[in-house]
C-alpha cells in the first residue's frame, strides 16, 4: 500500500478537499474551505494544515458560533451540494459552536464541526479550559455536541481518521441525514504524523440521489388525491432543497391544487402564482388558513410540520382529513400518521403529474384560491403603504425593501417581530430570494447567516432584516464581511427591544415584562425607565460598516438607493413603531402555555382564552 506521512490535521484537509458532490449531473467541491477561531486547541494541529494549504482557504471570524451560522447561511443557498468545515480551540471555542449547530441539524443543513479536544495522552490534564470529571476521564464539553449532530466521532488514533472520515461524508451528503457533524481531535492527536494510503486522498464524488417512493404508497396516494374535493399542498423547504420548484408548478397548475407555504418553503412557487395562498399556519394568510381549516387531503412536501405550519395543531380542522407526506426522511413522511411518500420531492411529484393527468379540482374551489392570492396581495399593497406617520411600521420598511430590490436579490431574516411579518408579506420572486432560519429562529444568524449567503452567490443583493435586539447579539461578522470583500445591506430596525417576545407577553397578560431597553425605574422596580442612551448606528459605524441614518420612510427610501452604489457592507438604521402589526387569520394559534393560577387579572383572562384555543388542538391518529 503507497502511504504519505501526515498529520493528522493535515491529513484531514487533504482528505476534505478532495470530497465533491453530484446532483443531476452538476459537480462541485463540497467544501468551500474552512470558518473558524484558533486557540491553544487547534492552532499548532489545524492551523499548521491550513497555512500550508493555501487552496483549501482559512476565513478567521470572530465568533465560533457565528462560523457555523456562516456555513449554513452558506450551504442553504447551495441547496445543501456544499458547505463549510470550521475550526474551534477546545472548551469555550468548542462550546460556541454548539447553538448554532442545533440550528444546523434542526434545518437539516450540512455543516462540519472540527472542534479541537482535550489531550488524548491525558498526561497534562487537567489543561486550561478542561471541564474535569470525577467518573470519567474520556468527557469533555465537546460531549455536549452528541445531541445536537447527526454523527459525532472523537479521533484518538490516527488511523481511525480512515474510517471516520467516509461516515463523516456520508452523513453530510445524505439529504435524508445531514445536518451538523462533529469531528473532535485531541489537540496532540492533531499533530501526529502516520502514514496514511495514499488512496485516501483521490478526488471522491458524493452523488446526491433522487429516490423514488414505494410503488404501492402512490398508488395508495394517487387514490386519495382522486377521492379529495379540497386537496391542499403544504410546501417547505425540502421543496426548494430539491429543486422542485417547476414540478411543483406543473402539477399544481394541472390539478389545480393550491399551496400554502412554510417559513422554508416560501418562494416554492411565485408571490403572483393564482394558486399560490402565500404563508400558511400560525403566520398564515387569510386564504391559506381557510383553505387548512377545510382540507381533505393534505400532501406535505419536505416539511417537518412545525408548530408555526400546523398553529400547534389547529390548522385542519376538517374532521376526516389525511396526510400525504412527501419527504425524503422517513422520520417526517409518517408525521400526521400521514401517507408516507418516502422520497426525493422533485421526482416524486414527477411522478404525481404523470399519474394525475385526468384529475382537477372544481372550478369553484380554483377560483376561491385565486380570489384569496388576489385579495391578498391588496392586503399586501396596503400593508407597505406609506401611512405619512414620522415614524414608520416595520411592514412600510419590509414594502420599501421590496419594492426597492430587484427579484432576484435575497431577503434575509432570523428572529424577532420580522420573520411573521415577511411571511405573510414579502413578495417572493424568486426561489431563493426569502431566505429565513425559522426551524431554530436564532438571533444572531442574521449578519453572520447572511454573510455566508453572499459568499454563496455574491452576484445577489442580500437584504438583512435584523431587529435591534438581534443586531446587539451579534454584530461582530460585520467586520468578517469587510475582511472578506462581501457587501451585505443590513436594515436594522430599531424599535427599543424585544418587541416581538413583548407582544407576545402582552398576549399572554404579563404586559411587556422585561422586554424594553430602558433604564431600571427604581421606584417600580422594572424596566420601565428612561430609554436607554445606546447609538446603534453609530455602533455599527465603529465596526467599519457604512452607515445611513433615516428617520422615517423618505429618507430610507433615499437610503436604499445610495446602498445599492456601496460597494461595502452598509447598514440602515430606521425606528419604527411595534404597534401597527399584521392581524391573524383563521386558525393561527401560536400555543404558549398560560400559567393556570397567577395574582393578576390580565393573565387569569388570557388563561381562559387559552383554554378555549386549547379545544381546538388535534391529534392526527
Ligand atoms: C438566541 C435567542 N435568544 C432568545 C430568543 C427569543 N427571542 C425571539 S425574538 C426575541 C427578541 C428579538 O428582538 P429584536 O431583534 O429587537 O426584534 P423585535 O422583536 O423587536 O422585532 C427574542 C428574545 C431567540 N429567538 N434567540
Ligand atoms: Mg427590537
Amino acid at each position: 500500500m503507497k502511504t504519505i506521512k501526515l498529520t493528522v490535521a493535515q491529513a484531514t484537509l487533504q482528505y476534505l478537499k478532495n470530497q465533491y458532490s453530484e446532483r443531476d449531473g452538476v459537480e462541485q467541491p463540497f467544501f468551500a474551505g474552512c470558518f473558524g477561531i484558533f486557540g491553544h486547541g487547534n492552532v499548532a494541529g489545524y492551523g499548521q494544515a491550513l497555512q500550508q494549504s493555501p487552496d483549501f482557504r482559512y476565513y478567521m471570524v470572530r465568533n465560533e458560533q457565528a462560523a457555523v451560522h456562516m456555513a449554513v447561511g452558506y450551504a442553504k443557498m447551495k441547496n445543501r451540494l456544499s458547505t463549510f468545515a470550521c475550526t474551534s480551540s477546545i472548551g469555550p471555542g468548542a462550546t460556541n459552536m454548539i447553538t448554532a449547530a442545533a440550528g444546523a441539524t434542526i434545518n437539516r443543513i450540512p455543516v462540519l464541526l472540527m472542534p479541537g479536544d482535550i489531550f488524548a495522552r491525558r498526561v497534562v490534564a487537567p489543561v486550561l479550559q478542561q471541564l474535569e470529571s470525577a467518573v470519567s476521564q474520556d468527557f469533555s464539553v465537546n460531549e455536549c455536541f452528541k445531541p445536537v449532530s447527526k454523527y459525532w466521532d472523537r479521533i484518538n488514533r490516527p488511523e481511525q481518521l480512515i474510517t471516520s472520515l467516509p461516515e463523516v461524508m456520508r452523513v453530510l451528503t445524505s439529504p435524508a441525514d445531514t445536518g451538523a457533524v462533529t469531528l473532535c481531535i485531541p489537540q496532540d492527536v492533531q499533530v501526529e504524523a502516520y502514514d496514511f494510503p495514499v488512496e485516501m486522498f483521490e478526488k471522491r464524488v458524493w452523488h446526491i440521489p433522487r429516490p423514488r417512493p414505494d410503488v404501492n404508497a402512490l398508488e395508495r396516494a394517487i387514490e386519495w388525491i382522486k377521492s379529495a374535493k379540497k386537496p391542499m399542498i403544504i410546501a417547505g423547504g425540502g421543496v426548494i432543497y430539491s429543486e422542485a420548484e417547476e414540478a411543483l408548478k406543473t402539477l399544481v397548475h394541472q390539478t389545480g391544487i393550491p399551496v400554502g407555504e412554510t417559513f422554508a418553503g416560501k418562494g416554492s412557487l411565485l408571490y403572483d402564482d393564482p394558486h399560490n395562498l402565500g404563508a400558511t399556519g400560525a403566520t398564515g394568510t387569510e386564504g391559506a388558513n381557510a383553505i387548512s381549516t377545510e382540507a381533505d387531503v393534505v400532501v406535505g412536501i419536505g416539511t417537518r410540520y412545525s408548530d408555526f405550519t400546523t398553529a400547534s395543531k389547529t390548522a385542519f380542522q376538517n374532521e376526516n382529513v389525511k396526510f400525504i407526506n412527501i419527504n425524503i426522511t422517513e422520520f417526517d413522511a409518517h408525521k400526521h400518521s400521514g401517507l408516507a411518500l418516502t422520497g426525493d420531492a422533485k421526482v416524486v411529484l414527477e411522478e404525481l403529474i404523470e399519474k394525475l393527468i385526468s384529475f382537477k379540482v372544481d372550478e369553484s374551489y380554483q377560483k376561491k384560491v385565486a380570489d384569496f392570492n388576489k385579495s391578498w396581495d391588496e392586503k399586501v399593497a396596503l400593508a407597505y403603504q406609506a401611512e405619512g406617520n414620522a415614524v414608520p411600521s416595520q411592514a412600510e420598511v419590509i414594502g420599501a425593501v421590496n419594492t426597492f430590490s430587484e427579484p432576484e436579490d435575497v431577503v434575509l431574516c432570523a428572529s424577532g417581530s420580522a420573520p411573521g411579518d415577511l411571511h405573510k408579506l414579502w413578495r417572493t420572486r424568486n426561489s431563493k430570494g426569502f431566505h429565513l432560519e425559522y426551524g431554530y429562529s436564532c438571533m444572531g444568524y442574521e449578519i453572520s447567516g447572511g454573510l455566508g449567503a453572499k459568499m454563496a452567490c455574491p452576484e445577489r443583493e442580500i437584504y438583512i432584516i435584523l431587529g435591534d435586539g438581534g443586531y446587539l447579539m451579534m454584530p461582530s461578522e460585520i467586520i468578517t464581511s469587510l475582511q472578506e470583500g462581501y457587501k451585505l445591506t443590513v436594515i436594522l430596525i430599531d424599535n427599543k427591544g424585544f418587541a416581538s417576545i413583548g407582544g407576545l407577553s402582552k398576549s399572554i397578560g404579563g404586559e411587556g415584562f422585561g422586554t424594553k431597553y430602558s433604564f431600571r425605574n427604581e421606584e417600580t422596580g422594572t424596566l420601565e425607565g428612561k430609554p436607554l442612551p445606546v447609538d446603534l448606528a453609530l455602533n455599527a459605524a465603529s465596526l467599519g460598516a457604512k452607515v445611513y441614518r433615516t428617520n422615517d420612510i423618505d429618507s430610507f427610501n433615499e437610503a436604499l438607493k445610495q446602498a445599492k452604489q456601496e460597494t461595502q457592507t452598509t447598514v440602515i438604521y430606521i425606528e419604527t413603531v411595534p404597534e401597527r402589526k399584521m392581524a391573524g387569520y383563521g386558525y393561527a394559534w401560536w400555543d404558549v402555555p398560560i400559567a393556570e393560577v397567577s395574582t393578576s387579572e390580565s393573565v387569569q383572562k388570557a388563561r381562559e382564552n387559552y383554554d378555549e384555543q386549547k379545544k381546538n388542538q388535534r391529534y392526527f391518529l
